[in-house]
């Protein structure tokens, strides 16, 4: 089953059930259900969102506008999970190579604050590249949802961009690489847990356009990680409460060459088995 959140003129904003082109709204007592987390925090999600749905008032998705799938949750991700990340932030940062060499050896993982709500762009929502930055990549990465009991819910896409100079010239300037406005793509909508392949079957494609032409292409999968789900919710989870649920971006597999560089204009293509496309245009400043 995959959830998402939208806008419509004749709903304003909803949550449904996507079914092939087609979204079946949530509906309670009060009218559209506009929140996901009443979903996400039920011990059986796929007989709540069953018994919500509202078929005789389901939309073609070609008329709704997609909102990124997250309420209040905070947006966490984990880094160096992929020995091609581990490979690339080593060449980025001479002076601090050895300290990813060996977190990804290292039974505890990188795990950082990415976003908060109004940080994060869905489907077709720009994402931004800081003005004061001059080496920047997307990031692809399978996401969890997670409750407030920190339980894997389902899955989403994420885009962890990032400012590969700002990293690269010292570790302790990783907050400002990654948290800043529109810096963090989520969508178009999450696949709850029993509607996934399994892991070893979900591969993650990475496109980016330029003028209409792919610039970059590249793909992996699941099976590369280094670490599992449950080990990186176990430490995320590790004194740390998240009341309202929370998202986890697991890590990027793909890197493009160190001549690449995003710029304004360009637009990322993140796709996942099971889940979809989250497709967004770049800004910059
Ligand atoms: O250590 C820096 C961040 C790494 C990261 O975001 C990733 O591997 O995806
Ligand atoms: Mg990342």
């Amino acid at each position: 089953m995959k959830l998402a959140k939208f806008v419509c003129d004749a709903l304003g904003p909803a949550t449904g059930v996507v079914e092939e082109d087609r979204v079946v709204p949530l509906w309670t007592t009060d009218g559209p259900l506009r929140s996901l987390e009443r979903i996400l925090e039920s011990d059986d999600p796929v007989s709540m969102a069953d018994r919500l749905r509202r078929p005789d008032r389901s939309l073609p998705l070609a008329e709704v506008t997609l909102r990124a799938p997250l309420d209040r949750q905070e947006v966490w991700a984990a880094g160096v999970t992929y020995k091609r990340s581990r490979t690339a932030r080593m060449e980025e940062s001479e002076s601090a190579a050895s300290c990813y060499d060996r977190v990804y050896e290292s039974p505890r993982p990188e795990l950082f604050l990415k976003a908060t709500a109004h940080r994060v762009s869905g489907p077709g929502q720009p994402l931004r590249i800081r003005a004061d930055a001059t080496w920047n990549v997307p990031e692809p990465e399978l996401t969890l949802v997670a409750n407030s009991r920190v339980e894997l819910v389902g899955y989403t896409i994420g885009n962890d961009m990032s400012s590969r100079d700002i990293e690269g010239d010292n570790p302790l300037y990783l907050p400002q690489a990654k948290v800043y406005n529109q810096c963090c793509g989520l969508g178009p909508w999450i696949t709850l847990v029993a509607g996934m392949p399994p892991r070893s079957e979900i591969g993650i494609r990475l496109q980016i356009l330029r003028d209409g032409h792919p610039v970059f292409e590249g793909a992996t999968s699941v099976s590369e990680m280094a670490r599992t789900f449950e080990d990186l919710l176990g430490w995320l989870a590790r004194d740390n409460s998240f009341p309202h649920g929370v998202l986890l971006l697991t890590g990027t597999g793909i890197v493009p060459d160190s001549e690449f560089t995003l710029r304004a204009g360009d637009e990322v293509r993140i796709a996942i088995d099971g889940i979809g496309e989250l497709s967004n245009p770049v800004v910059q400043g």
